[in-house]
């Protein structure tokens, strides 16, 4: 749902900000994404095949296989999925480490993310971008960042190269509720607001940014809100919920192509593993009884049910998905094993563009 404070905030500066509030509402007329029994039975594949790719990918990193630093998106499955399902093939996405999840869902081959994450020449960014730098110009996927908040004035900028050049396109940008306390966080929507700008920012809040906990490190705790000071429309999603996530991303996404305004959208979720793959689950900065709790809100498990409601999805049913997308894992974990290291010249390729020729 849209925030009362935000319909205040909106109006107060722009006179055209009736238009923008119309395709905020529930009413959002074009707006309104398919959710019918294929469009489900979709975006439940795609959430399995994340998950069982990442349990594979947790697997592999405890042998040894995958070096650095790994990040699952397990739990949070339902905001990348839901968001990207609903993006046009020439939109933009950028993100940040915690990025198996969103390539997945962006349609890159899952053989090219496992050797990715194996550091192998065949990965969607040569093998050597790994698991926090995955990368796929083709699909407009521009990534997998390292650091807090950095990748948010560079989706301004596409932003700003999209209405330069007079596209329609939007781009999309995936950032936890940490980076909001960064100073990038400010410049970047700033200048989106400014100058009006096809972005749509969303904010994972998985209430954790490592181990230290949301209201420990915001002055706010609402954090949509912060949307306001730059009098940006604005929601809260309940980002286990994929279909809300998919109303609320398209009414963003319509507003940005239509009107070139941008939004910020706050989802809330969950990580259901550490922070990272060397960091404790729970224990620490969590209590087991709080993961147990929120584990009950699996987005794969909601979706299912709805569908056991609406479809009659069977057990069946979920089971041969299930094999089916084990065995898309299984050969993308044979690929990686199978691809070669990137040979030592290839470490000066790919670093600067070269823009005279
Ligand atoms: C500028 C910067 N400061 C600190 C770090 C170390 N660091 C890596 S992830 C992280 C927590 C970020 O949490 P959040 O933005 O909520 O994303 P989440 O990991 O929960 O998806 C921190 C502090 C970093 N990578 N970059
Ligand atoms: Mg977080």
């Amino acid at each position: 749902m849209a925030t009362k404070k935000t319909e205040t905030a909106r109006g107060s500066r722009r006179g055209a900000s009736r238009k923008g509030a119309s395709a905020r509402g529930n009413g959002a007329k074009s707006a309104a994404p398919a959710n019918d029994a294929a469009t489900r039975r979709e975006l439940l594949h795609t959430m399995l095949l994340e998950r069982r790719f990442e349990e594979k990918a947790a697997e592999a990193y405890a042998l040894g296989k995958i070096g650095g630093f790994c990040h699952l998106y397990i739990g949070q499955e339902a905001v990348g999925t839901g968001v990207i399902s609903v993006l046009r093939d020439d939109d933009y996405i950028i993100t940040s480490y915690r990025d198996h999840g969103q390539a997945l869902a962006r349609g890159i081959n899952a053989r090219a993310i496992m050797a990715e994450l194996f550091g192998r020449s065949d990965g969607c960014s040569k093998g050597k971008g790994g698991s926090m730098h995955l990368f796929d110009r083709e699909k407009n996927f521009l990534g997998g960042h390292g650091i807090v908040g950095a990748h948010l004035p560079i989706a301004t900028g596409v932003a700003f190269a999209i209405k330069y050049r007079g596209g329609d396109q939007v781009c999309v940008c995936f950032f936890g509720e940490a980076a909001v306390n960064n100073g990038a966080f400010h410049e970047a929507l700033n200048m989106a607001a400014l100058w009006r700008l096809p972005v749509i920012y969303v904010i994972e809040n998985n209430r954790y940014g490592m181990g230290t906990a949301l209201e420990r490190a915001s002055a706010i705790n609402d954090i949509a809100e912060r949307a306001c000071s730059y009098d940006m429309p604005n929601e809260v999603v309940d980002g286990q919920d994929i279909i809300a996530v998919r109303e609320a991303a398209a009414r963003a996404i319509e507003r940005a192509r239509t009107e070139s305004e941008p939004t910020l959208l706050e989802m809330r979720t969950y990580r259901f593993m550490g922070h990272s793959m060397s960091d404790a689950v729970s224990g620490t900065y969590r209590t087991k009884e709080e993961l147990e709790e929120q584990m009950k809100r699996d987005p794969i498990t909601v979706l299912r049910d709805l569908m056991e409601e609406e479809d009659g999805w069977s057990d069946e049913q979920m089971t041969e998905m299930d094999q089916e997308v084990r065995k898309m894992v299984e050969d993308s974990y044979e690929f990686a094993e199978q691809s070669p290291e990137p040979p030592l010249e290839s470490l000066y390729e790919d670093v600067l563009v070269d823009t005279t020729s």
